[in-house]
Formats: structure tokens, C-alpha cells, sequence
């Protein structure tokens, strides 16, 4: 028995619609949902789902999120939300997709259930993406899995924060139960999720979606501002937990070529996020600065952001990853600020300095950063 959910916010409702409709569609689902944030975004998507449901003969529901996490109400609690009945209902596996996909087919669904059928009690799709998109993935989380977890498949995971996952009944039961997954209602649950997945050991497949998952791109990097500083401070709240147990089963579908427009897409505004560095520090900010050590604070400081973002590269941004990693405040407006520049800072210097290389040679430099910060974190 098979349940597909997708949590939705601010989607056009026929794109919504048409992603319920594949889902429905397929022999494999028995039910739908879709989690909507409130009343006012579900009604439109209300109708046509009951149009999908009378054609399809299937039941599918559109449902509003409750209020379960201690943190911003998000997707969070959307995803939480559908954990929470999906357990009490007793389902053998629930597969989360984003309402945003356009490429979404019977492939993705298929995918995952293949690999459940073989035993695995997680599927997460991995997928490629334009050398410029996934920057929070690239630069907060996969170096924050390889500083905690160097020696285990975390790190090496493609992608630790995609939304799209299939959870069998045992992960779902478990994940229903766990209050560091609950208090999660914000972009922090994708990080916490694929943390808690992992220490299960009930073995976890990525399935690889070739044509890579097709969705609403970016414009400036502010739009990121706050799944940034939600992102990070979920991989900070995993300081001191226990990794996945050795030799914890884990497979993958091998990666394959990307598209060839998708190695063309520039996933977002460099002019306009590079406005948003700025020509002095901010005095609240110099001074949390002042507290990584002073070589590394006297590189930062000694002109405006907009001039040494340059030197942001690989190592130094380790030890600023490493500052950020165990000081953060969330909810902190200067800390919140300074994370977001510092991340701009490393985000712009790749752009400029590796993603305009060529798309396989990024992808090689990005894959090279995280494992030197696996071996960096392993000899400390
Ligand atoms: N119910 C509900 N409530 N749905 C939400 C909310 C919320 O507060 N916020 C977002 N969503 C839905 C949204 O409508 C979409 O279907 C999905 O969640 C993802 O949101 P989107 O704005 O498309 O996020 P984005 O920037 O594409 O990021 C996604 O991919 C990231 C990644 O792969 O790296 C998202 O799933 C992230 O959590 C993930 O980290
Ligand atoms: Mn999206």
C-alpha cells in the first residue's frame, strides 16, 4: 500500500494538480495527499483534486498542515503533518515529492518502489543539477555531513536536502516518534530527515532521475536568505549525535551525463546577488567576526565584502564553515546577516572562479571540496 504526498505552499494549483494527477495515475499508489500551509492556498487546488479523484477512482485529499515543530511554521510541519497520519494509518510506503516539479512522471514513483521492493528501507532520488544551483546543498550541508560524519555515506549523499524521498513503514513509525524530527517545522526538516534516515540502518538507495528534477529556479540569492540560516542551523543541531553505523547499507543508481541544457543554466541572478554583498561590514557584524581566529578575520576584514569575496575559497571557507557550524544563533538578526554574506561570499567566488569552467569540471570541484573536507574532519 502506497501513499504519495506532496506539500505545497505557493504553486500555481494546476501544476499542483497535474503532479497529483501522475500520482494518482499510477498502479502502484493507492492514495494521494496534498499538504497545503493553509485553508487559502488548498481551495483552489480543493476542486481539481476532486476531479482527479472521481476519474482516477482514488481517494485524494488535499489537507492543511498542523502546527506540530517549535520552529518557523514551513514545510516542516507540512511534511510532519502527513508523517504523523501516515503512521497512525498504518501505510507500507509514503513517497514526498515537491508540488513544483514539472518533470514529474511515472518514472520517479517507479523508481522508488523498485528499490523498496528490493529491501531498502529508504529511497531518496538524486538528480543532476545546473553547476550554479544547490548551493546551500554544496556549501552548508554536504560540508557540515563531511566535518560530522567523515567517515560514513552521509557526505557523500547527492542530495541531502531534496524533498523527494519514499519512506517505508518502519521509517515512518520511527520518524513519527522522533522529537528532533518534530520540532522541525522549517527548511530544517529535509536535514533532519535525512539524518534521522540514516541512523535507522534500514538500509538506504538513491534512485538517479537522469533528466534531473525540473522546477522553479531563483532569482537573486536573498530568495535563499532564509532556507540558508534554517538549513544551517539544522546541520548545527546535529553536532554530537551518533553517525550511521558502519558498513550501514547504502546503494545508488551510478550518476549519468547531465542534460545538456542543464549544464548551460545559470541557476540564478550573479549581477543582482553580487549587489548584495556590500562595500563595508556592518559594525554588529566585524565584531562576531573578530571571534574566528586572526589571520582568518584579518583576510575578511581587510576590505569590503565586495572586494575580498575573492578570496573565499575552498579553505577558507572550511574554517568559516567550522565558525558558523559552532556559533550560529538562528533568530540572531546579526548573525542571520553575517551567515548570509559569508555564504554569498563562497557562493559568488565559485561561480566566478570554477562554475564558469565548464559543467563537468564544477561538479569535479565541488565533489573535490566536499572530500577534502571529509579528510580534513577524519585527521582532526
Ligand atoms: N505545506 C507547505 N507549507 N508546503 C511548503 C511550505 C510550507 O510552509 N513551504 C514550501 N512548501 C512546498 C512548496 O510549495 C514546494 O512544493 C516544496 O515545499 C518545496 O519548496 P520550493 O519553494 O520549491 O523549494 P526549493 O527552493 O525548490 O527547495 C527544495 O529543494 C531543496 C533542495 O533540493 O536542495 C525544497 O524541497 C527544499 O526543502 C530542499 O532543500
Ligand atoms: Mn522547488
Amino acid at each position: 500500500m502506497s501513499l504519495v504526498v506532496l506539500p505545497f505552499k505557493s504553486e500555481d494549483p494546476t501544476l499542483v494538480a497535474t503532479n497529483l494527477g501522475v500520482a494518482a495515475a499510477q498502479s502502484a499508489v493507492d492514495e494521494v495527499w496534498a499538504v497545503a500551509a493553509d485553508e487559502a492556498v488548498a481551495a483552489p487546488v480543493r476542486i481539481l483534486a476532486d476531479d482527479i479523484a472521481a476519474f482516477r477512482e482514488k481517494t485524494v485529499r488535499v489537507i492543511i498542515q498542523e502546527r506540530i515543530g517549535k520552529l518557523r511554521p514551513g514545510k516542516g510541519d507540512a511534511m510532519n503533518t502527513a508523517i504523523s497520519r501516515a503512521a497512525e494509518e498504518g501505510w507500507d510506503r509514503v513517497h514526498f515529492y515537491d508540488a513544483d516539479i514539472t518533470n514529474f512522471d511515472a518514472s520517479w514513483i517507479d523508481g522508488a518502489e523498485t528499490a523498496a521492493d528490493r529491501g531498502y528501507g529508504v529511497v531518496r532520488h538524486r538528480f543532476p543539477r545546473a553547476a550554479t544551483d544547490a548551493m546551500i546543498t554544496w556549501m552548508i550541508t554536504r560540508p557540515a555531513l563531511a566535518r560530522l560524519f567523515p567517515g560514513s555515506f552521509l557526505p557523500l549523499l547527492d542530495q541531502p536536502l531534496g524533498g523527494e524521498v519514499l519512506l517505508t513503514r518502519v521509517a515512518v513509525e520511527s520518524l513519527a516518534c522522533s522529537e528532533m524530527v518534530r520540532r522541525r517545522s522549517d527548511w530544517g526538516i529535509d536535514t533532519l530527515l535525512t539524518y534521522a534516515t540514516s541512523v535507522m540502518d534500514i538500509g538506504l538507495y538513491e534512485h538517479h532521475v537522469a533528466d534531473g528534477k525540473r522546477h522553479a529556479l531563483y532569482g537573486s540569492l536573498h530568495e535563499l536568505r532564509e532556507m540558508l540560516v534554517e538549513c544551517l542551523d539544522a546541520a548545527r543541531s546535529l553536532e554530537g549525535q551518533p553517525g550511521p553505523a558502519p558498513g550501514a547499507r547504502h546503494g545508488s543508481d551510478p550518476a549519468a551525463e547531465a542534460p545538456e541544457d542543464l549544464k548551460r543554466i545559470v541557476a540564478y541572478d550573479v549581477v543582482g546577488s553580487r549587489r548584495l554583498l556590500g562595500m563595508i561590514w556592518p559594525e554588529d557584524e566585524v565584531r562576531l567576526v573578530a571571534h574566528l581566529p586572526d589571520e582568518v578575520a584579518g583576510r575578511l576584514l581587510s576590505a569590503g565584502p565586495d572586494r575580498v569575496f575573492e578570496q573565499m575559497d575552498a579553505g577558507l571557507w572550511y574554517e568559516v564553515h567550522g565558525f558558523l557550524m559552532g556559533r550560529f544563533v538562528l533568530g540572531d538578526p546579526s548573525w542571520e546577516s553575517l551567515a548570509f554574506r559569508l555564504w554569498l561570499m563562497r557562493v559568488l567566488a565559485y561561480t566566478i572562479q570554477h562554475a564558469s569552467q565548464g559543467y563537468e569540471e564544477s561538479m569535479r570541484y565541488l565533489r573535490s571540496t566536499v572530500d577534502l573536507y571529509v579528510t580534513a574532519a577524519s585527521s582532526s
